[in-house]
């Protein structure tokens, strides 16, 4: 522990004298927002700033060159990177993705929300992947990813590119790709991946705990919790329109259904018809009638975690009016009708600009698309780890 302490000190001075002598500091600073050593701006302060001062450095592999190397680390990245190393890679990862779609169509959205949850914490570098050990506490068992999935699809992939080339592909490309493939089947847009990312030898429980964006966050944590990450109000209206797919649990929105914030109401921003369906959804008392739970699966592939939400852990499924009704415009179209699901959806509209850019989003899928493909890009690209720094794991649950 006084080990690592020691070490993130020393990669703190280092950072500062590297940004003081770095002729090209204003091109990182533009390029890295999330870069630590600077305060954030003011209007992003507010909540998390003391956090984000207090935000570590991360200690993989050794200190020389690693933070000469995470200057502009996405720059790194090289599209194709595995044409030689590992021809077969791509195509195997989106053909076992496209056979388990076509099985389980909830893999796209567990993937989508496992690239966010891996790229916020600590960049793209499949550190939520990894599980607890004696020594580390993981980042898959803090409280903001108690529903993640998909962990079973990555080790499902993994184990067949290790069979054609073993050591080569990272988990977390294999995630960012995985997850592209899973959108696009559900009808999202393609975006072009560069790849050349390494995982970390580390998991960030702490930083999962404390920086994961909350389900009950109004409109200003929002946009300070991905602004940190410098994402701008567009970015960030359209990011989450990946709640397009997928379901969300009761737990994540209960207590807007009878007592908001103690006044004994439910949320006055909730339009009363989705009001009355989702305390339909989630009365205990009326699920007390025995759903007729999935049968037990055969092969292990056909389970997957993926059944979708049961009498114990009842929800709401977001793409409810089918795939057919689009990727992106029925979540926006719905916020204007106060039926977001999460409080930090609906949030959405009180801002201005926020609010207009729902409403564009809402009218016009082909911008939609466009700019998710970017923000997705982006997500993807965040303080990646390239070589010399990190590894590739051999199982993306363990350290190699
Ligand atoms: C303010 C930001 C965000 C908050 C507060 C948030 C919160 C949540 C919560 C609470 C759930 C439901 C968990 C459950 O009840 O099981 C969820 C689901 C989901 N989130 Fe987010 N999220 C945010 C941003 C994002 C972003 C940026 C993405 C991806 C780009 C994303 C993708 C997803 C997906 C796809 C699901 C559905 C997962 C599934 O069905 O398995 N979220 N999110
Ligand atoms: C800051 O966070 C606390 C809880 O951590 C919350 O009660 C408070 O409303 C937040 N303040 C702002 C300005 O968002
Ligand atoms: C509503 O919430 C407040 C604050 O959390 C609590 O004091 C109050 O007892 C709750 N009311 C009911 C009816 O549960
Ligand atoms: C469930 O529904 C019944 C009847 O509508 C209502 O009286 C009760 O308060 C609800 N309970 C919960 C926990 O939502
Ligand atoms: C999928 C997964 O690993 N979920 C874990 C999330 O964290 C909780 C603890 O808060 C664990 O109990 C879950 O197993």
């Amino acid at each position: 522990m006084y080990c690592i302490k020691k070490l993130s000190l020393l990669t703190i001075l280092l950072c500062i004298f590297i940004a003081l002598t770095n002729p090209n500091a204003d091109t990182v600073r533009k390029n890295s927002p999330s870069v630590l050593w600077f305060p954030p701006p003011s209007h992003f302060a507010r909540n998390l700033s003391s956090r984000l001062m207090s935000w570590p450095q991360r200690h993989d592999g050794d200190l020389s060159g690693v933070d000469l190397e995470r200057r502009d680390p996405a720059d790194s990245l090289e599209y194709d990177y595995y044409r030689e190393l590992c021809p077969q890679a791509e195509k195997i990862i989106r053909e076992t993705v496209r056979r388990i779609y076509s099985v389980h169509s909830r893999v796209a959205p567990a993937l989508l929300r496992l690239v966010f949850h891996d790229c916020f914490i600590e960049g793209c570098d499949a550190s939520v992947l990894l599980d607890s050990t004696e020594e580390m506490d993981a980042e898959k068992d803090t409280p903001p990813n108690e529903t993640l999935k998909g962990f079973d699809v990555i080790d499902v992939i993994k184990a067949e590119i290790e069979e054609v080339c073993p050591g080569v592909v990272s988990c977390a490309d294999i995630l960012v790709l995985a997850a592209r493939d899973g959108l696009l089947m559900a009808g999202g847009p393609f975006y072009p991946l560069s790849t050349g990312r390494r995982d970390s030898t580390q998991s960030y429980a702490d930083l999962a705990t404390y920086q994961l964006p909350s389900p009950y966050g109004d409109l200003s944590d929002t946009l300070a919790s991905l602004g940190s990450r410098g994402f701008n109000e567009r970015e960030i209206v359209n990011l989450l329109g990946a709640h397009s797919i997928g379901a969300i649990h009761c737990k994540s929105f209960q207590s807007r259904l009878y007592n908001f914030s103690g006044t004994n109401e439910p949320d006055p921003s909730l339009d009363v018809g989705f009001l009355n369906l989702m305390r339909f959804k989630c009365n205990e008392s009326l699920l007390a009638s025995p759903s007729p739970s999935p049968p037990p699966s055969s092969s292990s592939e056909s389970s997957f975690g993926f059944s979708s939400l049961t009498s114990e852990e009842p929800g709401i499924v977001m793409n409810y009016e089918g795939p057919s009704s689009g990727f992106g415009t029925l979540y926006y179209r719905r916020l204007l009708q106060g039926q977001g699901v999460l409080y930090a959806d609906q949030q959405l509209m009180v801002g201005e600009d926020t609010g207009s850019w729902v409403r564009a989003y809402a009218s016009d899928v082909s911008l939609f698309r466009g700019d998710f493909a970017e923000t997705m890009l982006k997500l993807s690209n965040l303080q990646v780890l390239t070589a010399p720094n990190g590894q590739v794991r051999r199982s993306c649950s363990k350290v190699a």
